[in-house]
């Protein structure tokens, strides 16, 4: 009756199925009695390719916490569901001719079917699912109330647009002018799409970051996102032109009498009008040849610059001076004002142009006399040629500039962001429809509550139609018209919302995902927010983390939650990488198919020596393991262990089968210490009577029951595992082995390998679940150790250590010193003027 996790890991699933072992309680006798404790993963995308190694890693150490929290006295919510609106289904759907939505059921239901193979302890009766009305309802609902709050609006917009994708995409999904997802080429394009107003809450989603328990890296990544820049904006008129104006801004005011020209974006609504006749042409087919540039190429430091000159001088508003007008693409329209004071002797982008076209630059910052930075000189210093700033430091001369701009109205002080307002619309089909309407007047009319659901009509093509409207104007006309509550008939919008939408919210659903009056009620949520612990991958560290933020704030600022962040602790666990083996020619080989031998690695049948790489796991590269397969050869426990067992949650590790053999045969010792593998039966050296206890297992359980949950609490999972492992090792070779001792080792084990912890239980003839009953707390005296090691001193001079027992007092330890050969040698018969003693720690005896 050897270890054999096939026999019972799935019979225990059923039984905590059938016994609703995970329910979270929504009584409110228990929420009395119960502190709360919400743990949530970053729920799937469930794509066709099925679960993947890297999933079930964050998953089982929330798993894990999730019961260790139960065992310890909390109601805990621990809810799954889909993220299940989106792109790749509806690209299957087009592929397959199937419908998104059965093509979403079908990779919905694979992956609930290999996530519950794991044994985790979701409360499934809480699953939610993105894509279905139940859900997006309130998605839909909240939209509304983010429309009345004057939060959502349309406007004609420079939009990215991926023509290989048919649609539009936000800002964080392009990166370097690709589509992060699948890299196809983004271009600019104007388009009339809905916004959300996520700038508004700029400074917010800043300032409440202090009080949340994240990876500083998180942090720092939205902050540099939302860009908040700290400087002012200043007038300039221009010259020969009274009528006119523009505005720059600026982070450094402190170097206005180092402008030596000004620049436009090509896109300034000024170009046109101030361009001199001569400059015309040229101004105009530049304008015309910028057009099409990433912004990123736009304002590269490493790409080339380029210009023209208007014709046209700004007067500076100190001195008077003229200053020529240059459109240059490295001016962004979307930042600021659009147009800037360039400053080339303190500014790296204008230094480059000013040098390139031959135009002045002029220092104002005298560097420290220690610096050896040539020009442009970005560093601190004292101001000079600068007029009643002459001789102040950066910091003061900025704010006694904006002072004095101020105070002739030539200027203000201003704070920029770089965050932008939030594109939400989507030419898709496979997302949310928003609950608005349009008549033919052109006003926009938000849809009445009573009106939502507003579900997806059925249409027989995914894709845009010929003339390039969303896949929803091809839907039939009951759906597309409808008749407003006054009477009047308007065209359903058919855009549709992000994917990002859904999981704005979803956190709150899983508080109370069955109410069908409201998104989730006042109750669930006061009793269930914020979120304790997120885990989930650092790839959403901007995009569903400030989505999600951006819209709790909202939803704060209605009344309808109670806290300003959702979620108070978030933990980035570490990529699993896996190796990956391929030959000369770079062609890739199945692990299966390779050899290892003193280090060296051969195809099996050709002897082809191939190279070994560690590479993130993906189908090209033939390396992508499938729990499904582990789970097959070494069961659910085992595979659990090794998640987090590798090394800690947030590094990144590669994936080695072999070592899921290392924590399986760990299971089976644990097994062998209970089970008789001869007979089948309860080992029989176990003992019932408390009074064999060895006294040293006894207290080596106690420091296990100890760290294991300490560590568990702080995330250290691979540690935890270690100390049982140690323990396992000495009950294994324990003279005598008290079942009380190996009963509460159980519970220990329990959240980690719980399959096997609650067969053994049910062995040892309880009738209980153990992942139910409470964490036995250890005994803190049992966890110091009896003995310590103390340091024995001869005028200062280390001469030994000696184990003691602890709590010593002084004359014990002289004895014990005077008693050492070494100290006896150092002394030479003579006796000590002075007794130096620190208890537990150290004795200095002084001649
Ligand atoms: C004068 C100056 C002098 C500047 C100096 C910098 C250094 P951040 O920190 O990113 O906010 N700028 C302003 N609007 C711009 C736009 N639409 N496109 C491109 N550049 C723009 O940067 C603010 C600085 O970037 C501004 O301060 C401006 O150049 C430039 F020694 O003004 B500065």
């Amino acid at each position: 009756m050897k270890y054999e996790p096939s026999l019972f890991e799935s019979k225990w699933q059923r039984e905590w199925e059938n016994q609703d072992a995970f329910a979270s309680s929504d009584d409110p006798q228990v929420r009395k009695r119960k502190p709360k404790f919400y743990i949530l993963d970053m729920f799937p995308y469930p794509s066709g390719a099925g679960l993947h190694i890297g999933h079930p890693e964050g998953y089982t150490a929330t798993d894990v916490v999730a019961r260790l929290k139960r065992m310890l006295g909390f109601n805990v919510l621990h809810p799954m569901g889909w993220d299940a609106f989106g792109l790749p289904a509806e690209r299957a759907a087009l592929r397959e001719n199937i419908h998104p939505a059965i093509i979403t059921k079908r990779n919905v239901d694979n992956f609930r079917k290999q996530i519950k193979r794991l044994g985790f302890s979701y409360d499934w009766k809480r699953e939610v699912d993105t894509s279905s009305p139940d859900y997006y309802h309130w998605t839909q609902w909240i939209f509304l109330k983010l429309y009345e709050r004057d939060l959502a609006y349309l406007a004609e917009v420079p939009v990215n647009w991926c023509p290989a994708l048919g649609t539009v995409l936000a800002n964080e999904e392009v990166k370097d002018g690709l589509y992060v997802e699948t890299g196809d080429p983004v271009e600019r394009r104007m388009m009339k799409q809905w916004m959300l107003k996520i700038t508004l809450y700029g400074e917010r989603l800043i300032e409440d970051l202090e009080g949340l328990d994240w990876p500083e890296g998180v942090k720092e990544m939205q902050r540099n996102w939302i860009g908040k820049s700290i400087g002012a904006e200043i007038h300039f008129k221009i010259q020969g032109r009274s009528g006119s104006a523009f505005t720059v801004f600026t982070t450094r005011p402190d170097t206005l009498f180092g402008a030596t020209y000004c620049v436009l974006a090509p896109e300034h609504p000024l170009v046109g009008e101030i361009t001199s006749d001569a400059q015309k042409n040229a101004v105009e087919s530049y304008v015309q040849d910028s057009k099409n540039k990433t912004d990123l190429a736009r304002t590269d430091l490493a790409k080339e610059k380029s210009g023209v000159f208007t014709g046209a001088y700004a007067i500076h508003p100190i001195t008077g001076q003229d200053l020529p007008i240059w459109v240059a693409d490295y001016v962004l329209m979307t930042y600021g004002t659009g147009s800037i004071m360039a400053v080339p002797a303190h500014d790296e982008r204008d230094h480059i142009f000013a040098v390139q076209y031959g135009l002045p630059i002029r220092p104002v910052i005298q560097p420290a006399a220690s610096s050896s930075d040539g020009l442009p000189y970005l560093g601190d210093g004292l101001l000079m040629h600068s007029d009643f700033l002459n001789g102040r430091d950066v910091e003061s001369a900025k704010t006694i500039m904006i002072a004095w701009l101020e105070k002739n109205q030539k200027g203000v002080s201003k704070t920029q962001y770089r965050l932008r307002d939030w594109l939400f619309s989507r030419q898709r089909y496979w997302g949310e429809p928003f609950p608005i309407a349009h008549l033919s007047s052109g006003e926009v009319v938000p849809l009445p509550v009573d009106a939502l659901p507003i579900t997806l009509p059925q249409i027989d093509e995914y894709r845009p139609t010929e003339d390039g409207r969303p896949p929803l104007a091809r839907a039939p006309r009951e759906w597309l018209e409808v008749k407003l509550p006054d009477g009047r008939s308007a065209i359903r919008e058919t855009n549709t919302m992000p994917q990002w939408a859904g999981s704005c919210w979803y956190y709150l659903r899983f508080m109370d995902p069955k109410n069908t009056t409201q998104p989730f009620s006042p109750e669930a949520e006061a009793y269930w927010g914020p979120v304790d612990l997120y885990v989930g991958g650092v790839e959403h560290a901007v995009l569903h983390l400030l989505y999600a933020r951006f819209w709790h704030k909202v939803l704060y600022d209605c009344g309808l939650v109670h806290t300003k962040e959702p979620f108070q602790k978030l933990f980035n666990q570490g990529m699993i990488l896996a190796y990956s083996y391929r030959d000369a020619a770079g062609k890739y080989y199945s692990p299966s198919d390779v050899e290892q031998r003193d280090g060296v690695s051969t195809h099996k049948t050709t002897g082809t020596r191939l190279e070994v790489q560690i590479e993130k796991m993906s189908k090209s590269k033939l390396n992508v393991v499938n729990p499904d397969d582990v789970i097959d050869q070494y069961g659910a426990d085992a595979l659990r262990l090794y998640e987090l067992f590798m090394g800690p949650l947030e590094q990144v590790k590669p994936w080695n089968t072999d070592g899921v053999d290392g924590v399986f045969r760990f299971l089976g010792r644990v097994w062998r210490l209970i089970i008789d593998e001869k007979t089948g039966e309860l080992n029989p050296r176990m003992t019932t009577t408390q009074a064999e206890t060895e006294p040293e297992l006894l207290r080596l359980l106690h420091k296990t029951l100890k760290k294991v949950k300490e560590d568990t609490e702080a995330l250290r999972f691979n540690t935890a595992i270690s100390q049982m492992m140690i323990f396992v090792n000495e009950a294994t070779s324990a003279k005598t082995l008290p079942r009380a001792i190996l009963e509460t080792f159980l519970h220990c084990l329990s959240p980690y390998a719980p399959h096997i912890a609650e067969e053994a239980w049910s062995r040892l003839g309880h009738s209980d679940l153990i992942c139910r009953t409470d964490w036995i707390a250890h005994d803190e005296s049992l966890c110091v150790d009896a003995t310590i090691t103390i340091v024995i001193q001869v005028n200062g001079k280390r001469r030994d250590e000696i184990q003691l027992p602890r709590g010593l007092d002084k004359p014990a330890l002289e004895k014990a010193a005077l008693a050492h050969p070494n100290v006896q040698k150092a002394l030479a018969g003579q006796t000590p003027k002075k007794v130096i003693a620190v208890p537990d720690r150290l004795i200095n005896l002084v001649v």
